[in-house]
C-alpha cells in the first residue's frame, strides 16, 4: 500500500436543502426521546443488534483513526452478578461519604443510591474500554491520540444505535471501576470508561423529572 494512498469521496446522495432539514429533524425528534433508564425487565435483546450497535460505534473518528477502544459485551447472568456485586460495593462507599456532600446534591435529584439490581435484570453490559497504547493494526503498541474524545464519541454513537433499535440503555459508571478488567479479562493498559447497560425498561420503570430538562438551544449555543 502506498504510505498515503488516496481514495474518492463517497458523495451522499443530492437532496434538497428541505430534504435534509427533515431527516436531521427526524434524528432529533428520535434522539430527544432517549432518556437513562434504570430499571429494567429480563427481556432478552438478540446479540445481533449488539453487534450492529458495537460495529456503528466502531466507525466513530479517532486520533490518527487509531480506534483506541474495546467493548466487552456480557450477557452472561453469573459475569452480571459479579459486576452487580462490585459495582454495588463501590456504589455503597460513594454514596456513605466517598463523592462528597456537594456531588451527593447534585444526584439528588436523580434519586439515585447503591442499589443497581439492573446490572443483573438488564440482558447486556456492554463496558467500553479505553486504550492507552495501540494502534491501527492489531499487534501494534503504539501511541494512541485524543483517546477519551474518541471513546467517547464511540460511546454516543453506540447509545444513539441502541436508541434508534428501540432500546432502553443507562451509562453507568461505578466509581473506581478498576475491577472491571479483571472480570473481563482486560490487559491493564485499558481503562474502563463506562458501563452501558441495554435492553428492555422495566414495565414500571419511571424518570426522573430532572432528566426531561434539556437546556435550549440558545443556551447550548453561539453563533459567530
Ligand atoms: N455512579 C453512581 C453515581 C452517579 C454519578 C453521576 I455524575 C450520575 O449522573 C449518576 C449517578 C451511580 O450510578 O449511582
Amino acid at each position: 500500500m502506498q504510505e498515503h494512498e488516496m481514495l474518492p469521496w463517497q458523495h451522499a446522495p443530492e437532496r434538497s436543502d428541505a430534504d435534509r432539514a427533515s431527516h436531521a429533524q427526524a434524528f432529533y425528534e428520535m434522539m430527544r426521546t432517549r432518556r437513562s433508564c434504570r430499571a429494567f425487565s429480563k427481556r432478552p435483546v438478540p446479540r445481533d443488534v449488539i453487534e450492529v450497535a458495537i460495529r456503528t460505534a466502531g466507525t466513530a473518528p479517532s486520533g490518527a483513526n487509531h480506534q483506541p477502544w474495546h467493548f466487552a459485551a456480557i450477557s452472561c447472568p453469573e459475569t452480571k452478578a459479579t459486576i452487580r456485586v462490585a459495582a454495588e460495593e463501590e456504589e455503597r462507599q460513594f454514596y456513605s461519604g466517598r463523592a462528597g456532600n456537594h456531588w451527593l446534591q447534585a444526584l439528588r435529584p436523580l434519586g439515585t443510591d447503591a442499589q443497581k439490581p439492573y446490572l443483573e435484570d438488564a440482558p447486556w453490559l456492554i463496558v467500553a474500554f479505553a486504550q492507552r497504547r495501540g494502534g491501527p493494526v492489531p499487534g501494534d503498541d503504539l501511541q494512541n491520540y485524543y483517546v477519551m474524545e474518541s471513546v467517547g464519541i464511540a460511546c454516543g454513537l453506540l447509545l444513539a444505535t441502541l436508541h434508534q433499535a428501540g432500546l432502553a440503555t443507562l451509562t453507568h459508571t461505578p466509581n473506581p471501576m478498576r475491577f472491571l478488567n479483571r472480570v473481563c479479562a482486560r490487559p491493564d493498559q485499558e481503562k474502563p470508561v463506562m458501563i452501558i447497560v441495554a435492553g428492555h425498561a422495566a414495565a414500571d420503570a419511571t424518570v426522573p423529572a430532572h432528566a426531561l430538562r434539556k437546556k435550549p438551544l440558545e443556551q447550548i449555543t453561539s453563533w459567530i
